[in-house]
C-alpha cells in the first residue's frame, strides 16, 4: 500500500495525568503514516482522488486541542479512529505522538507511543427462523449500515434452508454479509449479540428459535477458539446455508485455518453429500 505521511507536527495541547499539564498545555510532536492507494491521484494529478495532507494535519490539530487526555494512549487511539473515520481513503494509520516535555524529572530526549489502526473485513453469518424472517435479516442490515465503526456493508441474497442440527424447528432464512469495521472481533461480537437482543426483546414470551442469529465467519485472518468467540466459525465447512450466501459474496476467499477457498469449502460440502 502506498503512503502519505506526516512527520512531526507540532501541537500545542494539554494531555496529561496532572492537572497542571492540563491548565497549561506543552508541545506534542505527531507522527502519521497514512495508508492508501495514490495511484490514480499521481496518475491524474488530481487531489480528488487522494487525501490532502494539510487537512489531515488541521484535522489532527484540532481534535488534540478540543480533547483532553490523561495518556497519549488514548490520545492516540482516539486521534487514529477520528482520522480512520474522518478520511475514508485512508485504509490504515501509524500513528506516533511524541510528549519530550513530559514531567519525568530526568534528562531524556522525548516519550513517544506509537499504534497501527485499520478497517478491518469481517463476514457475518446471518440466520431467523421465527416471525417475520426476512424484517429481522432487514433490520439487521439496517443496524449494521447505520453504524459508524462499520462501513462498505455488501450482503448476499437470503435464502430459505431446511433446519441443520436435528432440532425439530420451522425453515431458515439465511444470508451473509461483508463489512469493514474498526470494532475488534470481541466488540464486533458484542454489538452482534445487541442487535439479537434487540429482534428477540419484543417476542421473549416465546420459548423456541430465536428471530435472529448473527454469527462471525471470519475476520481478516484472526484465528481464535477461547470461550467467547471462535472464529473462524468452527462449523462453517460443513453448512451450505452459511457457504452459499458467502461464496455469492467472495468465492475466492481463503479460510486462514483450512486454507481453502469458500468456493472449495462449498463445492467439497456438494460433494460429501
Ligand atoms: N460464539 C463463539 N464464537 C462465535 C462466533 N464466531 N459468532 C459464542 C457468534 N457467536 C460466537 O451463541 C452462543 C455463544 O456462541 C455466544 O455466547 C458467543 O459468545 P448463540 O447464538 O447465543 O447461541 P446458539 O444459537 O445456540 O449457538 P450458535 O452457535 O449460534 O448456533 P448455531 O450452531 O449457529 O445453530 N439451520 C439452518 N438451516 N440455518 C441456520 O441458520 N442455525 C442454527 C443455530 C441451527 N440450524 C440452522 C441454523
Ligand atoms: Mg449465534
Amino acid at each position: 500500500m502506498d503512503e502519505i505521511r506526516i512527520e512531526n507536527l507540532e501541537i500545542y495541547a494539554g494531555h496529561g495525568v496532572f492537572a497542571e499539564e492540563n491548565r497549561t498545555g506543552q508541545p506534542f510532536f505527531v507522527s502519521a503514516v497514512l495508508y492508501t492507494d495514490t495511484y490514480k491521484a499521481g496518475k491524474e494529478d488530481d487531489l480528488q482522488y487522494s487525501t490532502h495532507y494539510g487537512e489531515v494535519c488541521h484535522f489532527m490539530n484540532q481534535f488534540l486541542k478540543e480533547h483532553t487526555y490523561k495518556l497519549i494512549e488514548a490520545a492516540a487511539e482516539q486521534t487514529a479512529r477520528q482520522v480512520l473515520l474522518r478520511f475514508p481513503l485512508v485504509k490504515a494509520i501509524d500513528l506516533e505522538i511524541r510528549k519530550p516535555k513530559a514531567p519525568i524529572g530526568l534528562p531524556f530526549e522525548t516519550v513517544s507511543v506509537k499504534i497501527h489502526r485499520s478497517w478491518k473485513q469481517a463476514y457475518i453469518a446471518l440466520g431467523s427462523n421465527m416471525g417475520d424472517k426476512e424484517g429481522y435479516l432487514n433490520e439487521a442490515v439496517t443496524k449494521l449500515r447505520q453504524n459508524p465503526l462499520i462501513r462498505k456493508v455488501e450482503v448476499s441474497d437470503f435464502i430459505v434452508t431446511k433446519p441443520y442440527g436435528g432440532v425439530e424447528q420451522d425453515d431458515f432464512l439465511n444470508g451473509a454479509a461483508k463489512i469493514e469495521t474498526l470494532y475488534t472481533p470481541y466488540e464486533l461480537l458484542i454489538f452482534l449479540q445487541e442487535l439479537e437482543q434487540e429482534a428477540s426483546r419484543e417476542r421473549l414470551v416465546h420459548w423456541g428459535p430465536r428471530t435472529l442469529d448473527l454469527d462471525v465467519l471470519f475476520f481478516e485472518d484472526f484465528v481464535s477458539d477461547d470461550k467467547v468467540l471462535t472464529v473462524p466459525h468452527p462449523d462453517m465447512q460443513n453448512r451450505d446455508f452459511v457457504l452459499k450466501p458467502l461464496c455469492q459474496l467472495s468465492p475466492y476467499y481463503m479460510h486462514p485455518v483450512l486454507l481453502k477457498s469458500v468456493k472449495q469449502m462449498l463445492s467439497e460440502l456438494k460433494d460429501r453429500a
